[in-house]
């Protein structure tokens, strides 16, 4: 790895205002592998990644800095992939707790928090502390699936579980809003009709059937953002997006949304005076290629400049 840090950024933790925790974790895993190579691989197509952001003025200045992987986690994730059902959710609870803390001693230091998965099953704890730290916040939840299956094949912190185990678990939340949602079950459809308060969902098919009808995208997001509270929580799947911006992803899914309607998107947020006040990126599995690690590279920096210009640490561009 290159010594210049996460984006060339050579910045101490002490002097960054965000801090992304990379967490090589991908215990549940239930089609395609390697998302627990994604930080890494993120981390290095970074580097090609120009600090001009056609967003957001000089993003970087804030101070962009990737903590190193625990090896702990790594090791804790060799030993419970194909363990026994047991072995893995203990070892998911245990993930958890060690995410909420790492978080919370971040959010206590004054810092940003991005977390960089691995699986989906990563930002839980993440979820929590930041939950903690700004109640009422909403969470804007990128993805081709809903998430929100009861312990998927037994797996009680399954990546397709994150937002049922958020839901149900931290308290003190805001809305979540779901966009980009193509592929759910029976059960979720459901646990979706049931809690249409707490979570709204803005499935792909309907997002697509207006705009192909003639709406714009513009005014769909001023829609999905305004059932947003003030301050959100972005949990950012990169399978929400099309296929072929992470052809390697575990689970990806034909539709989606293109890179640049993610990227509006999360600028309407932005743009209509809402907080972002922490995030997570995670699925993307590197291929043969560098492809799906420069484009979750890419989204990290959107990511990463949007909130830190809803937080007044940048400034977005004229
Ligand atoms: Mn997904």
């Amino acid at each position: 790895m290159s010594d210049a840090g996460v984006f060339g950024v050579a910045v101490s933790e002490e002097a960054a205002s965000l801090v992304y925790l990379p967490i090589p974790w991908e215990v549940t895993t239930s089609y395609g592998g390697g998302t627990s190579n994604g930080p890494k691989a993120i981390e290095a197509a970074s580097i090609q990644v120009d600090l001009f952001d056609s967003d957001v003025l000089k993003p970087h200045e804030a101070g962009l800095f990737m903590l190193p992987e625990d090896p702990a986690i790594r090791a804790m994730n060799d030993k419970a992939k194909g363990a026994s059902l047991e072995e893995v959710n203990a070892a998911g609870a245990k993930l958890n707790e060690i995410v909420y803390q790492a978080a919370k001693t971040q959010l206590n230091a004054g810092k940003i928090v991005g977390v960089v998965g691995g699986d989906h099953s990563v930002p839980f704890g993440s979820i929590r502390a930041h939950a903690e730290k700004f109640p009422g916040m909403g969470i804007l939840h990128f993805d081709a699936h809903s998430d929100t299956r009861a312990a998927y094949e037994g797996f009680i912190w399954s990546h397709a579980s994150i937002l049922y185990n958020v839901l149900e678990n931290i308290s003190g939340l805001g809305r979540t809003v779901q966009v980009g949602i193509r592929d759910y079950c029976e059960q979720e459809h459901e646990f979706l009709a049931k809690n249409k308060d707490r979570i709204r969902v803005f499935y792909d098919r309907d997002l697509k059937t207006r705009s192909y009808r003639g709406e714009r995208w513009d005014g769909l997001c001023e829609e999905i953002v305004e059932a947003l509270p003030e301050t959100v929580y972005i949990t950012f799947d990169i399978d929400g997006l099309d296929p072929r911006f992470c052809p390697n992803t575990g689970t990806p899914v034909p539709g989606g949304l293109d890179f640049s309607e993610a990227n509006h998107l999360i600028g309407a947020v932005v743009r209509s005076g809402r907080k972002i006040v922490g995030f997570d990126l995670n699925e993307v599995a590197p291929g043969k290629d560098e492809w799906d690690a420069n484009v979750g590279a890419r989204m990290l920096y959107k990511l990463s400049g949007w909130t830190l210009a809803s937080l007044g640490k940048a400034q977005i561009r004229p």
